[in-house]
Order: C-alpha cells, then structure tokens, then sequence
C-alpha cells in the first residue's frame, strides 16, 4: 500500500516537477498527458495498479511512439515491426494507453476501464496473448530486457538470412531501476555487448525511486558506466524534455553498439505531493491526489475520455508506418524467398525435416547404437539441423559437454549472424531468456544446451516461456547421479520433480537413441510451449528396435509385455529403464513375469485417455524406478507401489558405485518385486 506521503515542503522533487509543468502546453505534452490521465483512471478504478511509472515516462513513450517506432497500429503483427519491450511491466497501463491511443485492435476503452479485472486484456502485468500489440510477457523484474536481446539476435539472423529488404527492424525497451538491479540484466547486457546489437535501445527510468525508496538505499551503481563497460553506448537525458528525448532517440538510432539511455524522470510526474516518491509506485493516488495531478497537468476531460485533438494525432502517430508496411508488403510479394520467410515465420516445419527425421529413426533402429542420450542428441542435432535453416543452437558454455554445436552450422559473432550458433557464455538465466526472445520474435526455433542442474539459473525465464507457451528447447544434460564424479552439486535429485511441476512444460527423458530421436522429434512439433530433454552422460544401450511408430508420442508406452500373466509392472525413465529391464529378465529367470513401461514423457502421458493409461499401468503391483526424488511418482505407483530411486543429494564417486550404494539397481527392483508378491 502507499507508502508514506511525503509533504511538500519536505519534497525535494516538487521543485523540480514545478518546473517542467511551466514549460509551454504543447499538442506534444497533452498527448502524454492523455497517457497519464488513462493510467490515473484506471487505477483509481482498478483500486490497485501502478500509476508511478506511466506517469514518469509518458514523455518518453509519447516521443518513441510518435515520431520513432517502426509500427502500424492496423497490423500490430507485421514481421518487420519495431519490437517494444515494457521491461518494468508493473507500469503496464503505460503500454495500454499506448496501444488505445494509436488504435491497435484489441484494446478498447472498456477494456482499460476493466484494467486488472476478470477477462480483461489489461491485466496486472502485460501478458503476450492478451492483446497482439503486447510482444512479451513481463513482470519480473529485468526479464524483458533479457528477452528483447532475443528479440534483436533473431532479427540480425533473419536479416543475415533473408536480407535487409525483409527484415530490418529495431528492437525498444522500457526498463527501470528494478530491471537494471537484477543480476539477469548484466548477463543479457554483456551478451548484447558482445554480439553488437546495435539496434537494441534500452530507454532507463532513471527516477532513482522502487518500492522501499530512494534505490540508494540499497544500489549505488554507475548504470551508464557499466554498460559502458559493457560495449554499449550510453547517454544521459532529460526524461521530460521532448526535444532533449528525440536527440537521444536519433543517437540510439546511429549507434554501432546497443545504446542505453538513461532518462532523468520524477516518478508520478504531476502529483501534487506524492510525485518523485514511492508513494505513486504501486498504490491508486487516491481522489484528491488524483484530481490535484490532473489540475496540475492542465488535463480537465472527464475520467476515461480523451479531448479529440489529442486522440487524433494518436491515431496519425498510429497510422504513422502505413505506408512503411505497405512497401513492405509490396517487397515481400516479389521477393524470391518470400515461400520460405513466410513458412519460417508461421513456424512451420519444412517438408526436408520430415524426411531426415523418419530415415533417421530408420538408421538408428537398425544399427542399434549404444551411446549416452546427449550423444543420441547429438546424432539427431546432426540430422535435422541440415534439414531446418530456423534452428539456432548454442549453449551456455557447455558445447562439448551438451553436445549441441553440429559441424557447419557457423558461429554468431559480432557483424556476423549468418551462423547458427551462439556462445551464450556462462549465463543461464540470459540465454533462456533470449531464447524466450527469439521465439516470441518468430522465424526461428532456438534451441540451448547446459546442465540440468542449473535450470535452477534458468527458471524464471523458463517459467515466461511455459506461461506464454513458446517454443524453445533445452538440450539439459548430466541428468543424474549418472555423472558421477563431479558430485552432489551437478547431480540433479529434485529437478526432474520440480519441472514437472510447472505447467506447460514438457519434460522429455528418453531412455536410448531411439527415444531420444521420438523425443526431439515431439519437442520439435510441440508449439504451444517448452521441452525440455533430460538427457545422459553415461552411455546406455539399445533398448528398441522399431522405428514404424513414434511410440514416445503417447508419453508412456510397455517396452516389455510379461511373458505371462503380469504379476508386476516396472516403471522407469531414461537411464532407469535398462536397470528395469535386467531386472525383468531376473525376474523371469525366477518364473516371475512383469512388464516394463518406459515413461518419457509424463505430461503428454496424463494426457492420454484413461483406458489407454489403465492398459500401460496395468493392475498388478508396480515398482517405479528413476535416479531421482520420488516426488510426484504416487501418481503412477498409487497407494501401494514401490519407489526406487534417490532419499536425498548424491555424492562424488564413480557413477556404477553411486547407482549402488543408493540401491538404484535391478537387484533392488527385483527384491521390491519379490517383497510386493509375498515372495521375499
Ligand atoms: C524479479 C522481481 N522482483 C521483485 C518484484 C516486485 N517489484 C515490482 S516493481 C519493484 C520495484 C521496481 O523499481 P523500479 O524498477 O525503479 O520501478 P519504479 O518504482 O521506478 O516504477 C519491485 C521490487 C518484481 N516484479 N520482480
Ligand atoms: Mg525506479
């Protein structure tokens, strides 16, 4: 709630903000103030929301959407339309105003007096979906300005490749002081130094206000300075200052390296008292606030509406690229690749894919190959990324270890983008949030490789992409104690159960080469939101031979029928199914008969229907097996199943001691058996 409210003569920012309200009442100020007004309103409406930050920045978005942004308010999916990120989301009625002002579908004035409510497109954060002008998902904190580094890489790549006539756009951010506190804004600013993304421009907030205060209470960074170290360029501005924000904007637009300015504002600009403190952070101003602001700003038209000589050159400013798109359009009709960028940008699968993936499924039942499951990754990898020109690739700093780098694919470097692969470097949490980036832009599927254990450095990029339901895929190896020696910390126990629970994501662990070819197969195919493969050091065998079906696609399938009758079921994934199948086969030897269910893929398992579900499970007592936490296995095994797999962190040892001393083995399944049937 509101924090305290600073009285004015104790607030130094009300000198200031007296100030810049006398300079001349200009179209130009009123059209910001038509933003501030619509954030006032809806807050106070929503009696929750931000006012703070559309109210210290309606300036600079009124310059950026008025005279710079490549946009067309008729067509806000254009391919070739500038990218604009709202990095500090939590003033997302800023990005509301804007998109109802310049008459973007999607975004009616009733859909604003519904802001945060039941249904409406203007929900707390902007969430990608909910109206097609909203490019990203953003919230927490520095996400959108990891993911618009994404944004701009895929446009560089797609120039490299279709050129400059197709795809030539920039990409914008909006961030504040939270974005830039946040450890992920460093990982994203020094991939984006690196690679030289001159036409990235981060547009700071520079009101030195967040929610318990002055931030220098808590952040004393020279922000222009890092970033200058960084490899960006940087300036300082007058926030408020229209011509002063057009120079910078015409910088940015010059520059040879990714350009952060760093715009002075006062948080709340126009709030009699409250303005330049927390206080209009994340809490409604409150009536007479409210009313005090808007006699300050000059604005007297009733609450939700919008004087018509304003909100005519919003439209002007929104029909502003019209012209730009038609050209475009014009271009794209005659252009030769124009089948190709069309089929990329609908993320469509080319028909070569098809065909490399079915005579690869083809080869590897036949030779039957006896590789770790990175390795099979790396054989599909090998495969289809020929086959697929959108495939990007990369790690983060683990390209021997995540086998993701294929022979040809070229390296991205600065002033270079016509390769396929990108040195994230050791930033987790930035290349998952680029990849987030480079999906949401379009035209490329990224796929990135580290270990499994460290989606803990990567999850709350993880989490937008499951939540905005992209296509991206991580190549996650070292799944297990399997790794042996380098110890409990790189040995994943509780991933497995912790992705699983998050919604929308697929988590694929494929048990040999076969799987994994199905496997990627349905990661590739899978639009509506991530995969993830969980995949081996260790080498593991052949465990199928038939290639026909993609048996994977049911997530859950009987490797192994019972000779007989079944007295039990083994459920296992990945590396686990092998342990399941020696212990099936001692099983026999004992004249008992069990089958074995490989489960690669839980959720798309759950989705099958009941019966087929009661047939793979079956009825007889089951043991599952996974080196892992049980956590979540009930759910297969019911009430009276057996788990065997990991009590708790691993250890540093070679991996067949590990996979002993914590009785992950066919010999524990095989007494859990025996003990399940009275046989013990
Ligand atoms: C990762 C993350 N941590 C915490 C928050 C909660 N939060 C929302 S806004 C904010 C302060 C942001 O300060 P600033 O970016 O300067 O925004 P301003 O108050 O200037 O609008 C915090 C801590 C969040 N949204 N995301
Ligand atoms: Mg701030």
């Amino acid at each position: 709630m509101a924090g305290p409210v600073e009285l004015s003569g104790e607030n130094p920012a009300l000198a200031e903000q007296a100030r810049i309200l006398a300079r001349p009442m200009t179209l130009e100020r009123r059209m910001a103030n038509a933003i501030r007004a619509l954030a006032i309103d809806a807050v106070e409406a929503a009696r929750s929301g931000h006012p703070g930050m559309p109210m210290g920045m309606a300036d600079l978005a009124t310059v950026l959407w008025g005279k710079v942004l490549k946009f067309d308010a008729a067509d806000p999916r254009w391919p070739d339309r500038d990218r604009f990120v709202l990095s500090n989301g939590h003033g997302s009625m800023l990005l509301y105003a804007l998109l109802h002002l310049t008459g973007q579908p999607g975004m009616t004035m009733d859909d604003i007096r519904r802001f945060r409510q039941w249904h409406s497109p203007c929900a707390g954060h902007p969430e990608f979906g909910e109206a097609p002008g909203i490019e990203t998902t953003t919230g927490p904190l520095g996400q959108g300005l990891a993911t618009a580094v994404g944004m701009a890489l895929a446009e560089r790549l797609l120039a490299a490749r279709f050129g400059r006539s197709l795809v030539d756009h920039r990409t914008w951010v909006f961030a504040g002081d939270g974005c830039l506190m946040e450890g992920v804004s460093h990982e994203a600013a020094g991939l984006a130094g690196r690679l030289g993304l001159n036409k990235l421009t981060v547009i700071f907030d520079d009101n030195s206000i967040s929610i318990d205060g002055d931030t220098h209470l808590s952040c004393a960074d020279d922000h222009l300075k890092r970033f200058a170290a960084h490899g960006w360029a940087v300036k300082k501005v007058d926030g408020h200052d229209p011509a002063a924000i057009a120079g910078a904007l015409a910088f940015a637009l010059r520059s040879r390296k990714p350009t952060l300015i760093a715009a002075r504002t006062i948080i709340g600009l126009g709030a009699p008292t409250k303005a330049g403190t927390a206080a209009t952070h994340g809490s409604p101003l409150g009536a007479a606030e409210a009313a005090g602001a808007k006699q300050a700003l000059g604005w007297d038209a009733p609450a939700f509406s919008i004087p018509e000589d304003v909100a005519q050159a919003w439209r002007a400013a929104g029909a502003r690229g019209a012209a730009a798109r038609r050209a475009w359009l014009k271009r794209l009709a005659k252009h030769p690749q124009r089948g190709e960028f069309e089929r990329a940008m609908a993320g469509k699968l080319p028909e070569a894919y098809h065909e490399a993936m079915a005579t690869l499924r083809a080869e590897i039942a036949a030779s039957k190959p006896k590789m770790a499951t990175r390795q099979s990754s790396q054989k599909v990898l090998e495969a289809v990324v020929p086959a697929v020109p959108e495939l990007v690739g990369g790690s983060a700093d683990l390209t021997g270890s995540n086998l993701t780098l294929v022979k040809g694919m070229g390296v991205v470097a600065p002033g270079s983008f016509a390769g396929r692969y990108i040195h994230y470097g050791v930033r987790e949490h930035g290349m998952a949030a680029a990849m987030n980036g480079m999906a949401l832009h379009g035209g490329v599927i990224p796929y990135g490789g580290t270990f499994f254990c460290f989606t803990d450095y990567m999850r709350p990029s993880l989490r937008l992409a499951a939540l905005m339901r992209q296509r991206v895929i991580h190549v996650l190896t070292h799944d297990s104690i399997g790794l042996g020696e380098d110890g409990p910390t790189h040995q994943p126990v509780e991933h497995l159960a912790a992705m699983r629970a998050m919604p929308n994501v697929a988590v694929f662990r494929p048990a040999d080469t076969l799987e994994t070819a199905e496997c990627w197969d349905l990661a590739l195919r899978r639009t509506d939101g991530p995969s993830l493969l969980v995949l081996t050091r260790q080498g593991l065998p052949a465990l199928r031979t038939d290639a026909g079906e993609n048996r994977s696609a049911r997530g859950g399938y009987v490797l192994a029928e019972a000779e007989g009758a079944r007295a039990a079921t083994l459920i296992a994934t990945g590396s686990e199914v092998e342990i399941a199948m020696a212990a099936r086969a001692a099983l026999s030897r004992d004249g008992l008969d069990v089958a074995v269910v490989s489960l690669p893929c839980w959720e798309i398992f759950a989705e099958q229907d009941e019966a087929y579900r009661a047939l793979v499970l079956g009825s007889a007592p089951r043991v599952g097996i996974e080196a892992a936490c049980g956590f979540g296995w009930e759910r297969w095994l019911g009430p009276d199943g057996v788990f065997i797999g990991m009590p708790g962190f691993g250890a540093s040892a070679p991996a067949e001691v590990l996979y002993k001393e914590f009785g992950i083995t066919a010999e524990a399944a095989v007494a859990a058996v025996k003990k399940l049937l009275g046989r013990a």
